[in-house]
């Protein structure tokens, strides 16, 4: 524990340095605390929600650092893939993982669309061949993908915030989402692949979901706010009568659309998608950050 608390706490890029070995031991690890957990988690206490980081391994320290004082940590998913530099899926996704050994509690990985190419195929998956390259064969992969398929779908908080990577399971009630199997394929794209009918990235999968579907739904596991991942070019926009937030974390979209890199910090109940403090670091500071309403 100790090596992994060094890593963690005071020096993140020895991530470099850690062969096929000790990465497989430290999965090993990992895993069984990841199979404990159920498709959704309930948690309580103040929460910042992380969005897409894809590969961005800069700016999951930046938020890490920033953000560890809080109850939770809560990743929406897609770690992967897209990488904005060399290397940065392995070292993002492995660094997330020493992360949780090291604060199971704390921090929670929600399943994205890309942690399950192994059920529903996506584009680009460039990490296979990253992993190749690095260590000369693809045995790794295959540890990953038991860390993909074990890891939890939705968050749901005492403070009123529903979240996940991308949509909701519409008309489900708390008990069936309390027992959805991580891995069953539907319910896997529903909340992986699905955008909202209005968003401006509509990619036509999943199953999108207009204002009627979410009202319900939020009513229905009494919610007030979905805060969701996925679509990088309306994050920092709120719709749905201010119901539903986006946000997106990594740097590699920073100046496409609207928005910077953001994080949502619940520190108290919400009604509403703007009485959530989102912060921005794509200056490479810490900024308050104005939600559009829609
Ligand atoms: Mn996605």
């Amino acid at each position: 524990m100790d090596k992994i608390k060094d890593i963690v706490l005071r020096d993140p890029d020895r991530i470099a340095c850690l062969d096929e070995k000790e990465i497989e031991n430290y999965i090993d690890n990992v895993i069984p605390l990841l199979e404990r957990e159920k498709a959704l988690i309930e948690i309580d206490g103040t929460t910042v929600f992380i969005g897409d980081t894809h590969g961005d391994f800069e700016t999951t320290k930046a938020i890490v650092k920033k953000f560890l004082n809080m109850d939770h940590l809560v990743f929406l998913g897609d770690y992967i893939d897209r990488e904005p530099t060399k290397w940065g899926s392995i070292y993002n996704i492995t660094y997330l993982l020493l992360l949780k050994l090291l604060y199971h509690e704390k921090v929670i990985l929600l399943k994205g669309n890309h942690e399950c190419n192994y059920l529903i195929p996506c584009y680009p998956y460039e990490f296979e061949k990253e992993i190749i390259q690095r260590f000369g064969s693809s045995k790794l992969h295959s540890k990953y993908v038991e860390v993909f398929s074990s890891i939890p779908l939705i968050t749901l908080t005492t403070y009123n915030v529903f979240a996940a990577h991308g949509g909701i399971i519409k008309g489900a009630t708390l008990e069936q989402l309390r027992n959805i199997d991580k891995n069953d394929i539907e319910a896997v794209e529903s909340i992986v692949w699905s955008d909202p009918t209005v968003s401006l990235t509509y990619r036509g999968a999943g199953k999108p979901f207009d204002e009627k579907d979410l009202t319900s739904f939020l009513d229905e596991i009494k919610a007030h706010v979905f805060v969701r991942g996925h679509s990088y070019n309306t994050l920092g926009f709120s719709i749905y009568n201010d119901r539903c937030l986006t946000i997106f974390s990594s740097q590699r979209y920073k100046n496409m659309g609207n928005g910077g890199i953001l994080v949502a910090k619940v520190e108290k109940n919400v009604k509403y998608a703007s009485d959530i403090v989102i912060e921005d670091f794509s200056t490479g500071e810490w900024n308050k950050y104005k939600i559009i309403k829609r």
